[in-house]
């Protein structure tokens, strides 16, 4: 069974960025991404601070962040080495190549130095991932990418054929993208992870699109390996314990699929 995390464990570890996020999520016992979306930097650290040993990831918008600096980035850092977490910048890439290159270096967020993984668009085609594993090679804080195979906004334009080519985008760049941010699993090749957002427990709508769905279905039904939740976490009444009990929840549920 390649779904069983000990024969599954070796083919994902060949990725450097799968590695360093197995790691987490088996000594931890977690397959939780938490989304902290907030704008104010001491709101950030602070929310990471609480909940960082229950996540293997933080995902971020650091375009959202009204003060963002580096001493954000040295206290997210210092962080993520105490709680051991994977820096997650959402920065949804979609341009040619040489400007990817440049928003991943340059700008007041060159996020290249400081996140671990970055998501990535499949639209602009095969040279977008060229482009990032020319920074991935640079030797700083970013060792991979995640590929958009679908989005959960209700009426995505990423149907079923978009989710396929990204996954043969994806099987000739293994060195750069780690896995995929997708609502089903677009496939059954156990060396990627697979990272889904649209969880929540209480509601099924933001008002704005979003659609969310239960941490069972998006790991049991979906096939996925990660969730990724942000508000019904960071908005509830106790941010600590709805956390704690999110990755226990989905993490029974991958185990024992
Ligand atoms: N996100 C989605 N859907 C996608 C891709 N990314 O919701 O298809 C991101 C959002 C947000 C997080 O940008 O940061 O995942 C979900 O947060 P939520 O649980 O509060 O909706």
């Amino acid at each position: 069974d390649l779904w069983n995390l000990e024969t599954r464990k070796p083919l994902l570890e060949c990725n450097p960025l799968n590695a360093m996020v197995l790691k987490y999520m088996t000594l931890k016992k977690t397959n939780l991404c938490v989304a902290v979306d907030e704008t104010n930097k001491e709101k950030i650290l602070q929310t990471i601070q609480s909940i960082g040993g229950y996540v293997c990831a933080i995902k971020l918008h650091a375009d959202i962040i009204d003060d963002f600096d580096q001493s954000f980035i040295d206290e997210l850092t210092t962080l993520s080495k105490h709680h051991q977490f994977v820096i997650f910048a959402d920065r949804k890439l979609a341009d040619t190549g040489n400007t990817v290159e440049l928003q991943l270096t340059h700008g007041s967020l060159h996020i290249a130095d400081w996140a671990n993984v970055v998501t990535v668009h499949s639209v602009p085609g095969p040279p977008i991932l060229q482009s990032v594993l020319n920074i991935i090679k640079q030797n700083k804080a970013l060792k991979g990418s995640l590929l958009i195979a679908s989005l959960s906004s209700k009426g995505a334009l990423t149907d079923a054929e978009y989710s396929k080519k990204s996954l043969e985008m994806a099987n000739d760049a293994k060195n750069v993208v780690s896995g995929f941010i997708c609502q089903k699993r677009p496939s059954d090749n156990p060396e990627f992870l697979y990272w889904t957002p649209g969880v929540n427990e209480l509601k099924s709508t933001d008002g704005l699109g979003q659609q969310w769905r239960s941490i069972e279905d998006a790991i049991k039904r979906d096939g996925n390996d990660i969730i990724i939740v942000g508000r019904a976490i960071t908005q509830s009444q106790n941010p600590v314990e709805v956390a704690r009990d999110y990755a226990s929840r989905a993490f029974e549920l991958w185990k024992s699929r």
